[in-house]
């Protein structure tokens, strides 16, 4: 069950633990954003069944497993790391009555209170062995299951773990240490193939957090899709570094159906991309970007600001030199994921200044900045930067731009997120929030559970 797309995110699924009395209820907390949501739903699952057990996953709980289930009793077990073999293990050991202590990548807390982990569970090392994802359980068609392109419904796809740089901010490399497994392209085409046969599906953002590590992936992949003939779109994330490498297949890419690369470029100085060990260059991102172009591949750039020493110069300059070449811009606050370098970092520098998991998106300042050290003031300069670069006559003209996914790109942040942030700084409505959202302690007041004020705020 995939609460954010319940039409009563809460009420559904109350009643469903109500109806269905589950044994065992596995909850993923894929971003440290969701950790509260997390911990209500188990509290809500508890409160509807107190017999079933629940266990959460998800790279937050893994880095974050003691402090989770110290917070949040309603959680039983916290599987740290990959969860297909420790889940299965985990049942067949519940099912059995065995030992859990003998299960890897487990975390609970025991009879005394005193916190177990089990040990690390080893990465399954052939992803082959994994089936095809169970997409007949899911809501492939509903309306929030979206990305604007081409005014159709993506789909995100994922066909490797892992990356093998280790740039300070990853949650990703910090969760797979460091190290990159995949499917191998037959698998991969064999799965598109599906999603467009039984579910016509042509558009996907591959999730992949950098797809290109080898080269005898990429040229697999191209040869597969061109192969299969399905005509299906692709976006793809990748370094700037790989694509410089991999130049001469880049027109084989977009014959493959590739319209655009993302690329983490972060930021125009060299000195804060070797401080964030991005392990590239500013000259390195020019180069990436103009041979994308060459080869009519979309570019689309992941940057952070927010940095320690950045000024108001700097993100001027920054705001010139990403205007310039990319197709799509995206924006983010840096953020000191836990888990990663940058928390510990950070964390011992004293400069995390909200504790708040919800605002650990990148869409708000957690962190002050030297010059800056009230935290609405970053996101007021956020939300600014993104309004300018939405608002230059350069971006308003990609609304008609022959280009489909740029036109429908471009429709879409102009009128959902420009005019959302115009709106809120105007009006001060509430900004990107998914129609069906629900706050948890709107929703107990909701089932008429009088809560006292401590407590609803806790209630996160
Ligand atoms: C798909 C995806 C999305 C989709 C989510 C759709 C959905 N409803 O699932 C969309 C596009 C909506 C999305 C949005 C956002 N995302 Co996102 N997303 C991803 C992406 C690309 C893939 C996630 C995934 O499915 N991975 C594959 C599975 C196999 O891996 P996994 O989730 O880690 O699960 C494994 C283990 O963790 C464990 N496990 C996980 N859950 C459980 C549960 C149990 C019970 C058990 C036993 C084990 C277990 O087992 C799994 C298999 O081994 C990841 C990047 C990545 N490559 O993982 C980012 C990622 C998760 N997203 C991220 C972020 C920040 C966001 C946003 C906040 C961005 C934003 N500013 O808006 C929003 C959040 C909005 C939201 N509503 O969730 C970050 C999270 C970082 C962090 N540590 O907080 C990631 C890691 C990307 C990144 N590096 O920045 N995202
Ligand atoms: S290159 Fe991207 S995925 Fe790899 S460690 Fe850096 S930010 Fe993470």
């Amino acid at each position: 069950m995939d609460c954010t797309l319940n039409e009563n995110p809460w009420r559904d699924l109350e009643e469903k633990i109500r109806k269905e009395k589950p044994d065992v209820v596995g909850i993923s907390v894929i971003c440290t954003a969701f950790a509260y949501d997390g911990m209500n739903a188990a509290n809500l699952i508890k409160a509807a069944n107190p017999k079933t057990i629940v266990i959460m996953g998800g790279e937050h709980p893994s880095f974050m497993a003691e402090e989770t289930l110290r917070d949040c009793p309603a959680i039983d077990y916290i599987c740290v790391g990959e969860g297909e073999v420790t889940l299965t293990e985990f049942l067949h050991a519940i099912e059995k009555k065995e030992d859990l202590s003998k299960v890897l990548g487990l975390a609970y807390l025991n009879e005394r209170g005193d916190f177990v982990y089990t040990g690390d569970r080893p990465f399954i090392k052939d992803l082959d062995i994994l089936p095809m994802p169970a997409y007949h359980l899911a809501k492939m068609d509903h309306p929030f299951v979206t990305l604007p392109s081409e005014g159709k419904r993506g789909l995100v796809v994922n066909f490797s773990r892992g990356c093998l740089w280790d740039c300070t901010f990853c949650s990703e490399s910090a969760f797979y240490k460091k190290t990159w497994r995949k499917r191998s392209p037959k698998l991969i085409a064999d799965e598109l193939q599906l999603l467009k046969e039984n579910y016509d599906k042509d558009i996907f953002y591959v999730g992949d957090n950098t797809f290109n590590v080898t080269r005898e992936q990429s040229i697999g992949f191209i040869e597969e899709m061109l192969n299969r003939k399905t005509n299906q779109h692709f976006w793809l994330q990748s370094r700037a570094d790989l694509v410089i490498r991999d130049e001469d297949l880049l027109d084989g890419f977009r014959e493959a159906g590739v319209y655009q690369f993302m690329m983490g470029l972060e930021y125009h100085s060299d000195s804060v991309l070797k401080d964030i060990k991005k392990h590239q260059t500013v000259e390195q991102a020019v180069k990436a970007m103009e041979l994308l172009k060459k080869h009519k591949l979309m570019v689309m750039a992941t940057l952070l600001i927010g940095h320690w020493n950045e000024t108001e110069k700097d993100r001027n300059d920054f705001f010139k030199f990403f205007g310039k070449y990319v197709d799509h811009f995206g924006l983010n606050l840096i953020t000191p994921l836990p888990g990663t370098q940058l928390f510990y970092q950070m964390k011992e520098l004293g400069r995390i200044k909200d504790w708040d998991y919800r605002n650990y998106d990148y869409l708000h300042a957690v962190m002050s900045a030297k010059e800056v050290d009230d935290l609405e003031q970053l996101n007021l300069i956020y939300r600014d930067i993104m309004r300018r670069y939405y608002w230059r006559p350069r971006e308003m003209l990609k609304v008609l731009s022959p280009n489909p996914i740029l036109r429908h790109h471009h429709r879409f942040y102009i009128t959902k997120v420009a005019f959302n942030i115009m709106m809120h700084e105007i009006f001060g409505t509430p900004i990107w929030v998914q129609p069906n959202y629900q706050e948890y302690k709107d929703y107990l007041v909701e089932r008429g559970e009088a809560l006292s004020e401590e407590l609803m705020t806790l209630a996160k």
